[in-house]
């Protein structure tokens, strides 16, 4: 009985014929609807391509912002308190990695609300006090608001990371509208910024063993504070060279 219903080798030859002919036909039909392919596609990535050229827009006025401070300072006090500017734009996977973290939507509405450094802007500058002296006049710019600050400088993190964090929103104005875009700027000296690049390297390395892992942790905390202690004492060099200037 079980014998009788197993398909001859015509059955399954002419099955395998229909199949090839149905493939044949549903490729045609994709090279076919090409243009409409394209325009779906197209339908889609236009709003999220509109979302992050927000944020490009956010970092251009950002730096510009920062750009015209050291212009300004440069004449002011015969020196550049920016040594550089480094800016991204948050890529798309840390942008996933940190909504499945904080187990929200993947919606352009929730990485809006919720995520604050998807404009980010590194200031490097030599010396602390230009830190707090720029973070103040940006921030008391009329079209800067200030969202969060942290001060890992005067609270540094366990780690040993020390960065003066403001989370703002800023305008950009497009075609027919002005939109307020949020912006992650992080202001160190050359030291902080040394230090943190070194300490995150060490933090996306994966096959250090567990020991070697805790006795470099603790060099980076030791090497923290001794670049936290150099900061200091070149903040103090400087302001013994321009005492002396100032009074005059
Ligand atoms: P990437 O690739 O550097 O941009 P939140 O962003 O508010 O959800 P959190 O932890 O409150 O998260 O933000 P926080 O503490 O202000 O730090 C955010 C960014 O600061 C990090 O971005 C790092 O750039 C930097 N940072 C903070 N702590 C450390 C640290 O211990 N070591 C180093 N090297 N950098 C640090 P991301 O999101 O990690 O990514």
């Amino acid at each position: 009985m079980a014998e009788q219903n197993q398909p001859t080798e015509f059955e399954i030859r002419d099955q395998a014929d229909k199949m090839a002919r149905e493939l044949v036909r549903i490729t045609q039909n994709i090279a076919f609807d090409e243009e409409a392919l394209l325009d779906m596609v197209q339908e889609s990535i236009g709003p999220v391509e509109h979302f992050f050229s927000n944020y490009t827009c956010a970092i251009m006025e950002m730096e510009t912002k920062f750009k015209v401070l050291n212009e300004w300072f440069s004449l002011k006090y015969d020196g550049n308190p920016i040594e550089s500017i480094k800016s991204r734009v948050k890529d798309y996977d840390s942008i996933m990695r940190k909504l499945i973290a904080k187990n929200l939507p993947r919606t352009l509405e929730a990485i809006e609300e919720n995520i604050n450094d998807i404009a980010g802007v590194r200031v490097i500058c030599s010396f602390e006090e230009d830190i707090y002296r720029l973070a103040r006049c940006l921030l008391q710019q009329d079209d800067v608001t200030l969202i969060r600050q942290k001060d890992y400088i005067r609270n540094p993190k366990p780690s040993g990371y020390r960065s003066l964090h403001l989370i703002v929103s800023i305008p950009i104005f497009l075609e027919n509208e002005k939109k307020d875009v949020k912006v992650e700027v992080q202001l160190r000296t050359i030291a902080m910024d040394f230090w943190a690049s070194l300490e995150h390297k060490l933090k996306y390395k994966k096959n250090i063993p567990p020991e070697k892992m805790e006795e470099l942790t603790r060099e980076l905390v030791d090497c923290a504070n001794i670049s936290a202690s150099l900061d200091k004492r070149m903040q103090n060099i400087r302001n013994s060279i321009l005492a002396p200037e100032q009074e005059t």
